[in-house]
């Protein structure tokens, strides 16, 4: 695939806690390292996400008495699934893995930092409402095609395709370089809500 300079790879949450022996593994979540590198090095924009809950946050099953990682809840906002704590500001956890290669990472966006609203998107927290700003900084530097690489398919990859969509941006998710938690077959009917929305797919060797 031919690539233009209003092309950018954001690659989502590539963390030490999404990794084997994190907090909350996805699994072969190491196995995203690889193309990652590829295409980060190849891509002419280059933006990262990093999760980044404060200690307590409301997405973690510690802070919801008798519940437990993966039972759902509802919030204010909508249903919430609940999750081991993850990705703490400032832990080795919430830090980028350490195979990654991407030193020429022009922006990273932190998401996950209110208390009281997860944000699997790196456009638009869970409340829907409260903006990251990626948008705006993706429209000031007239970037206009995401590819989308990282973890995890079913949650932080899908709700930042979806949102991207929204926003008017041409996405592509690189199906070798994300991999999935998969809740209940989440991962098949993420690739249907994308593909319905209009998201591309293609694989790393097509790109890089
Ligand atoms: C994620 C669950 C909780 C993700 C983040 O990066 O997909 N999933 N926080
Ligand atoms: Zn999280």
């Amino acid at each position: 695939m031919k690539l233009t300079g209003t092309d950018a790879l954001l690659v989502v949450d590539v963390q030490n806690d999404f990794l084997p022996g994190g907090a909350l593994a996805v699994p072969e979540g190491e196995a995203v390292i690889a193309p990652v590198n590829r295409l980060a090095a190849h891509l002419p924009h280059l933006i990262l996400t990093q999760d980044w809950h404060p200690t307590g946050h409301a997405s973690f099953a510690s802070c919801h008495p008798g519940k437990r990682p993966f039972d759902t809840v509802t919030m204010p906002y909508g249903a919430q699934v609940l999750w081991p704590d993850h990705c703490v500001q400032g832990t080795a956890g919430a830090d980028l893995a350490p195979g990654l290669r991407v030193e020429r990472a022009q922006m990273v966006i932190r998401k996950g930092y209110h208390r009281h609203i997860d944000s699997y998107s790196a456009f638009l927290e869970a409340d829907r409402r409260t903006r990251t700003g990626l948008a705006g900084y993706l429209a000031e530097r007239g970037l206009t095609r995401l590819f989308l690489a990282g973890l995890a398919t079913d949650f932080c990859v899908l709700w930042t395709a979806l949102d991207a969509r929204a926003a008017g941006l041409e996405v592509v998710v690189v199906e070798d370089a994300v991999r999935g938690i998969d809740l209940d077959g989440s991962v098949a009917r993420a690739w249907e809500a994308m593909a319905q929305a209009g998201v591309g797919r293609i694989t790393s060797a097509e790109l890089a």
